[in-house]
């Protein structure tokens, strides 16, 4: 996991700009949080996933320098699939606002029937937060990218679940990306992998 300030600067540029105008504190502020797993974090299948699933941090199929997490399943049926970090990972959220969480997939092992796939983020009461995105094109080769929208002053919008602990439906500070989920009631598949990595939120709007 590492920090990244912003898109057209270097880290260390971009902070010798700000310190030279005295606005080095802004740049603490813009830092924005990717989870690359690059540190190869513990991760590990969900306690209700379906019995043949599994989570990994693995070389990405395109780069053997860069790690990225695998989800894999077999023969499913009427189940679902979720893997997550072992401990919640750095905070992607840490105030109100309209949020835009990105995340590059690789959808080359995805099979037709996957439609969705759901970003889990737990927050600061320990209430995890589901928000699903569509899947649009599985089988496509390389790497592109998923997004998912999250407003964390109505944090439960359509496409979105929360449960957990202390379940409130209020999102509290800091938010952690904790994982992933797919399927649901009457979800059937011969078997699948996705690749996911670099895991950022950008606040869009206030
Ligand atoms: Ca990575
Ligand atoms: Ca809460």
């Amino acid at each position: 996991m590492k920090l990244r300030i912003a898109p057209f600067f270097s880290t260390t540029a971009f902070s010798a700009v700000l310190a030279g105008a005295g606005l080095f504190a802004a740049a603490t502020v813009s830092a924005e949080t990717v989870i690359d797993f690059e540190s190869s974090p513990e991760v590990a299948v969900d306690i209700n996933s379906h019995a043949d699933s599994h989570c990994e941090v693995v070389a990405d199929p395109a780069d053997s320098g860069n790690l990225v997490l695998r989800l894999s399943w077999k023969d499913v049926s009427g189940s679902h699939v979720a893997g997550r970090l072992s401990k919640p990972g750095e905070a992607l959220i840490r105030s109100s606002g309209v949020y835009e969480i990105t995340a590059k997939i690789n959808l080359e092992q995805c099979p037709h029937e996957l439609k969705s796939l759901g970003l889990r983020l737990v927050d600061g009461g320990q209430e995890t937060f589901q928000y699903t995105a569509p899947i649009t094109a599985p089988g496509e080769p390389g790497w592109t990218e998923i997004r998912w929208i999250v407003n964390t002053d109505a944090p439960l919008a359509a496409h979105s679940a929360s449960w957990g602990l202390r379940v409130d439906g209020v999102m509290d500070f800091p938010v952690r990306f904790l994982g992933f989920g797919i399927g649901n009631k009457n979800w059937n598949s011969d078997g699948g992998a996705l690749f996911i990595d670099d895991i950022s939120a950008k606040k869009i709007s206030d």
